[in-house]
């Protein structure tokens, strides 16, 4: 069994769970923030059969857009406010996906 771990835009989130839900997955969403942003996402736990994975993967592929997002990173943070004029563009996105083993799962 895997724990997949698919960190996505809060903007997709709603549609990728619906699409893997609809394909029998379970999903537990949790509400999260990236480091450097500081901006919120998405991180949603998926339980799967090993046989699943490609498939869980292409459906939030699927559904997970690339954004750009210009702002300040913590990059800059703690520096001169003249700092801030170097907010950049970034390239977020679509999904950054973790797929972890699992040793048991058990429901009491
Ligand atoms: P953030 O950490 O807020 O990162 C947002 C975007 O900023 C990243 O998009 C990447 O384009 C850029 N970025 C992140 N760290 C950077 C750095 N140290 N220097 C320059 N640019 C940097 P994505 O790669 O698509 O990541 C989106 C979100 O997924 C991240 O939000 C973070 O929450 C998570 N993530 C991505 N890779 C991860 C990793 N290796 N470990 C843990 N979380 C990760």
């Amino acid at each position: 069994m895997k724990l997949i771990l698919a960190i996505v835009n809060n903007d997709d989130s709603a549609v990728v769970s619906s699409a893997l839900t609809k394909e029998k997955f379970t999903v537990t969403k949790l509400s999260t923030t990236g480091g450097f942003l500081m901006v919120g996402n998405t991180t949603l736990l998926i339980g799967s059969e090993d046989k699943d994975v490609e498939r869980a993967k292409s459906i939030i592929s699927k559904y997970s857009q690339t954004r750009t997002h210009t702002a300040a990173s913590t990059a800059t943070f703690g520096t001169h406010m003249s700092e801030l004029d170097k907010a950049k563009e970034v390239n977020v996105g679509g999904a950054t996906v973790f797929v972890l083993s699992v040793d048991s799962m058990d429901k009491y």
